[in-house]
């Protein structure tokens, strides 16, 4: 278990004074001139030798994605923009550092900023999080009152903006250019990459967008040092991280823990268990809904990082978002549900998105009935390919895992059902809603 003082946030369930005064005790905004006396490429450098992955679902290398900013400007200003639109299934670990430990975040967007050469930042956060959204804001005013953010921030020099943005309920807004469209008040619709936003982002300028967990812990590995961050962890999957378990399990919390521990430690050490006993894990999804998911019985000693659960597993580590579900889970029916959230959440602009994921959830809610033969599990597998990789965005992807995960883990169980709707054996209560 991870010990308490290499906690980074050491607030996440409000326990403790989450204002200025509280943060400072805390340990937050301690020396923060010190570290931006140090110079933009001291700093990315340090973040590249910590072994950082950003934490919003791809794990791409945070140092790296800075080094991506223009070094001198070439007359455009560059931007921060911090991803707080939390809305993968099953994800809510950046809500808990905003309200309860928000300076943790502003003291991480000041320092990423200046390292990246950005006088502003922009916080997009979802529109839901209305308490949250107050935390934030309420720590940004204490923030420039006390003259850490705002002209010459903590008497560096350097001048610096913070503004929270609020979204309005679309989750694709979550895709990092999707968001920059809406902040700059179009609809939330994703561009196409290249080009990056590190080349053209927000208004056309040099921007990153980072997740909250992987800003929120800039200061504290900065104070520590990037050994001490690439402590914990195997190799290329370093740190701690907070990991959402939710789901039939005893006690579903958010608790942040060394990358690498076991499942069964995470869950017997902060979950009480699983629901029932560990016979009766049925399937887990190991990083958020946009993952397949994972056989129980192959997840008792999986490693949670990026590389075991994809390498071993076939899975992903994504938000790490963990969702539990015992044998009276109904697998088929919760990986229908998924499927019509993505259909919902599709913005619609590419054939095989808009259309796909429509086709994919009408033949899942048959596969729920049983109503359906057996050869249509292939063609569905078939269509998911089709779908995979074929998107402006990540989102088509993310509605073709889930069944792959389905078809590749539970297949059997798909099989038996339209076997027994054909015998006359099927229940109407599994019938779809
Ligand atoms: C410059 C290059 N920059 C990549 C940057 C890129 C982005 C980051 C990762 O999707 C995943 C998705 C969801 N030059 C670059 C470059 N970058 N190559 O690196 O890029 P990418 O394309 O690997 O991923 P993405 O488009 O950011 C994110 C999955 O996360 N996910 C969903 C999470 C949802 C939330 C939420 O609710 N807020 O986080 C969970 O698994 O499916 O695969 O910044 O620009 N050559
Ligand atoms: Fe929109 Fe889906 Fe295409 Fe992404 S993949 S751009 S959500 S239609």
């Amino acid at each position: 278990m991870l010990k308490d003082e290499d906690r980074i946030f050491t607030n996440l369930y409000g326990m403790h004074d989450r204002t200025l005064d509280g943060a400072k005790k805390r340990g937050h905004w301690d020396g923060t001139a010190n570290i931006l006396g140090k110079g933009r490429d001291w700093i990315v450098d340090q973040m590249k030798a910590s072994g950082l992955r950003g934490r919003g679902g791809a794990g791409f290398p945070t140092g790296l994605k800075w080094s991506f900013m223009p070094k001198e400007s070439d007359g455009r200003p560059s931007y921060l923009v911090v991803n707080a639109d939390e809305s993968e299934p099953g994800t809510c670990k950046d809500r808990e550092i905003m309200r309860h430990d928000p300076h943790t975040l502003i003291e991480g967007c000041l320092i990423a900023s200046f390292a990246m050469g950005a006088h502003a930042c922009y916080i997009y956060i979802r529109g839901e999080y209305i308490r949250e959204r107050e935390a934030l804001q309420a720590a940004i005013d204490e923030a420039y009152d006390a003259g850490l953010v705002g002209p010459n921030a903590c008497k560096s020099g350097w001048d610096f903006d913070i503004y929270l943005h609020h979204g309005a309920g679309a989750y694709i807004c979550g895709e990092e250019t999707a968001l920059l469209e809406s902040l700059e008040g179009r609809k939330g619709m994703p561009r196409m990459k290249p080009p990056f936003p590190a080349g053209a982002g927000l208004y056309g300028c040099p921007t990153t967008v980072n997740n909250v967990e992987s800003i929120a812990v800039v200061p504290t590995i900065l104070r520590r040092g990037p050994e001490w961050f690439a402590g914990f962890g195997r190799q290329n999957n370093a740190g701690t991280k907070l990991f959402a378990i939710s789901g039939h399990v005893n006690n579903p919390c958010v608790v942040e823990e060394a990358m690498s521990i076991s499942f069964e430690e995470l869950i017997e050490t902060h979950c009480g268990g699983i629901r029932g006993g560990w016979d009766n894990l049925l399937a887990v999804i190991p990083g958020g809904s946009s993952v397949p998911c994972v056989r129980g019985e192959k997840m008792k000693d999986a490693v949670m990082d990026f590389d075991y659960l994809r390498g071993e597993l076939g899975s992903g580590l994504g938000t790490a978002a963990v969702i539990v579900m015992d044998k009276q889970t109904d697998i088929i029916k919760a990986i229908w549900r998924l499927s019509k959230f993505y259909k919902h959440e599709s913005c619609g602009q590419c054939t095989p998105c808009r259309e796909g994921t429509g086709w994919m959830m009408r033949v899942m809610e048959r596969l729920v009935r049983g109503e359906a033969e057996v050869e249509e599990i292939d063609m569905l597998f078939d269509v998911t390919k089709q779908v995979e990789g074929h998107t402006i965005c990540a989102l088509g992807d993310a509605a073709a895992w889930p069944i792959q995960g389905l078809i590749r883990n539970f297949r059997d169980e798909i099989v038996d059902r339209i076997k027994a709707q054909k015998a006359g054996r099927i229940s109407a209560a599994v019938a779809a809603e």
